[in-house]
């Protein structure tokens, strides 16, 4: 078949790879040169493969191709690290794609794409190349399954060109009676999912090689990325008049939310099972993913982790104290709590979150008595869906929280910015009154046609709604009186003016419900400044196009610098889901922006071409975080003795305004 876009020439629509004869596998051998010419007429570009003396593929063979796989399971995890290393390893570009070609057809295609799609990111030959993105590729993951049988329909029925596009129901997996089914456009957003699918490929917890794991700041990184998801949820919870997620703390609790992901896994051909109201987690005994785990074994390892946290250290596995300081601590406990393979100490922290995960997507069938494969809390391109990954993240945070609330709380010196004050601050959304947002509902299509099978070719398109908002600007006037030049971190928050009851907030709870909206570098003249930044810019999203890829609109030009940057960075927070939906009457927001000094968060390095621009949730590839500050300041710690209250908390180099958001349910627009 036409294959896999990742070595396509730019711009051919259809490519086939010359195989050789012993690379098909059995069922295609009788073809021969039957299949090749078959495929190979309407080609655009062959491709010759060469014939190589192939690496043992046995390890990764081991997982059948029509089985599920995730890399929470440890096994699965252990197999992907082998086939990350063979492909890492392969000495040119042509040796891989060599032994990529024979691997194809006989390694489980998530694996496949997975290692695949691991080693193209990180070898230095493979850079440049374009990932297609995976919701084209696996769009059973994204999508309710009915969709596929329509978009088979239209596919064999209706001419390529003339094709409608298949719309995807609004809110097809629960009704209104489910009061969590109000956040399905959040939970179920493909934009939102793929990021964090994205995310757990640019940062994976496992690989043979520790240099592909040991990432700046990674640890920390998993902290806030995660920290900030809960923030967002809840800020969407309160848009949905809902109170804040709670913890799943106690682990022999049922599970009170239960999910229907209506979803078919296209490679396993098997429905992803649900979880019903009310289920608890059970001890784990599956021989096939050898997983033998009781819910006791978590406990142990929690415990462990809040003794380490209260003690102030952890002990390695060489029984040396590291102390889980200022500077490190953070990093270290994401490590250990993920955990990742450069957990300080795995036997004795465990893989707490990671089992967690793995726990909650086998609640279902605990003992394989039932042979169901895991939920979607099982893999990081559907965990997102489940109203229980926010209820386990919320733990997760909680864990990490409290280690933030041991540290010394920031200094006045350590906030302020001499002789440098805010004396303006707005936000303006184009035609709209100042200091309200406005948000509605839109309709996108996205290309789904590359993850069908047997279908005849050409653009099937889905229709799907999602939220957006409208385009916005901040002003801010910045007072420069330090007679000299200055650069300053713009740093912008957002939070909730009240808590669910209308009460004001102490500082202690409302810092942990900021959402970071945008981050950037500015320079200050002697005098007033006037800084005018779109919302468009924001240094935590990516834009619609880069998520999707597959839409050819606002595409840069082909072999232009825009577009290697284009292709790489599939990492970011979606553009439309930036702010949260808000009331139809206007949710109350505070708007927080500070201005800190440059000389303390600079990073030297430079950026040029690195895939730079949603850097605050993702970081700069191949590059350290680019803010020397603790994630998430000012906001990562408790506040200073005598501050209660946010006003409390500014210094001149801070200021608040209230912002409102306006929801309008009816307003559907089309995207151009
Ligand atoms: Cu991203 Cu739990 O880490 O899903």
């Amino acid at each position: 078949r036409p294959t896999e876009p990742v070595f396509m020439e730019k711009g051919k629509t259809s490519t086939v790879f010359d195989v050789p004869d012993k690379y098909l596998t059995k069922r295609y051998e009788r073809l021969g040169n039957e299949i090749q010419s078959r495929f190979g007429e309407k080609a655009e570009q062959r491709v010759p493969v060469r014939e190589i003396s192939l690496p043992d593929l046995r390890i990764p063979m081991s997982l059948g191709r029509d089985e599920q796989f995730s890399l929470f399971v440890p096994r699965h995890r252990r197999i992907a690290g082998r086939l990350i290393d063979i492909f890492v390893g392969m000495r040119t570009v042509d040796d891989l794609l060599s032994v990529a070609v024979y691997a194809r057809d006989r390694v489980n295609p998530y694996l496949f794409n997975h290692a695949l799609s691991v080693a193209l990111l990180h070898r230095e030959d493979t850079k440049g190349l374009d990932l297609p993105s995976f919701a084209q590729n696996f769009p059973d993951k994204f999508v309710d399954s009915q969709v596929f049988r329509q978009v088979r329909e239209e596919a064999t029925v209706v001419p390529d060109g003339s094709r409608m596009p298949i719309v995807v129901p609004r809110d097809y997996t629960a009704s209104d009676l489910d009061p969590e089914h109000r956040l399905w456009y959040f939970r179920e957003d493909m934009g939102i999912n793929l990021h964090h699918w994205h995310w757990h490929l640019v940062y994976p917890f496992e690989a043979g090689d520790r240099r592909i794991v040991e990432k700046d700041r990674r640890g920390e990184l998993f902290y806030y990325m995660h920290q900030q998801v809960i923030a967002r949820y809840n800020m969407e919870r309160f848009s949905n008049n809902l109170a804040r997620v709670t913890r799943f703390n106690n682990f022999r609790e049922p599970i009170a939310e239960g999910y229907f992901p209506k979803m078919d896994s296209l490679v396993a051909s098997r429905a992803w099972p649900p979880r019903f109201d009310n289920t608890s987690i059970k001890d784990l005994n599956r021989e096939l993913d050898q997983i033998n785990l009781d819910i006791s074994d978590l406990e142990r390892w929690r415990d462990r982790i809040f003794e380490a946290i209260h003690q102030g250290f952890v002990v390695d596995a060489s029984g040396n104290r590291i102390p889980l300081d200022e500077r490190r601590g953070i990093d270290i406990l994401g490590n250990m709590l993920e955990a990742s393979i450069i957990s300080p100490n795995q036997s004795v922290y465990g893989d707490f979150h990671n089992m967690g995960h793995v726990f909650i997507s086998y609640a279902h069938d605990p003992d394989h008595r039932h042979l169901e494969s895991f939920g979607v809390m099982g893999d990081s391109a559907t965990a997102m869906r489940d109203p229980v990954f926010y209820r386990w993240h919320a733990y997760i945070d909680d864990i990490f929280q409290e280690h933030k609330t041991r540290l010394t709380p920031y200094t006045l010196p350590q906030l302020q910015y001499d002789g440098i004050s805010i004396s303006g601050l707005q936000v303006s959304s184009e035609g709209g009154q100042p200091n309200v947002l406005s948000t509605f509902w839109q309709q996108s299509d996205v290309d789904l046609s590359r993850g069908m099978d047997f279908v005849p070719r050409g653009n099937v398109f889905a229709r799907f709604t999602h939220l957006q908002h409208t385009p916005f600007t901040y002003t801010i006037n910045v007072n420069n009186d330090s007679g000299a030049q200055r650069f300053g971190t713009v740093r912008i928050f957002t939070a909730p003016k009240t808590d669910e009851r209308g009460q004001p907030w102490l500082f202690r709870d409302q810092r942990l419900m900021m959402v970071e909206l945008d981050k950037f570098v500015v320079q200050l003249n002697p005098g007033q400044n006037t800084i005018r930044r779109r919302s468009t810019e924001s240094s935590v999203t990516i834009p619609f196009e880069r998520t999707f890829r597959n839409l050819e609109v606002n595409r840069p030009a082909q072999g232009s610098p825009e577009e290697l940057e284009f292709n790489f960075c599939g990492c970011g927070w979606p553009q439309h889901m930036l702010i949260p939906k808000g009331l139809p009457g206007g949710m109350r927001c505070e708007l927080f922006v500070m201005v800190s000094n440059y000389e303390d968060d600079r990073v030297d390095q430079t950026l040029v071409g690195a895939c730079s621009d949603a850097a605050s949730y993702c970081g700069v590839r191949d590059r350290l975080y680019p803010d020397r500050r603790a994630m998430g300041y000012p906001f990562d710690r408790l506040p200073r003795q005598g501050v209660d209250r946010l006003v409390q908390f500014l210094t001149p180099n801070m200021s608040i305004v209230d912002v409102s958001i306006r929801h309008d349910a009816n307003r559907v627009v089309m995207r151009q």
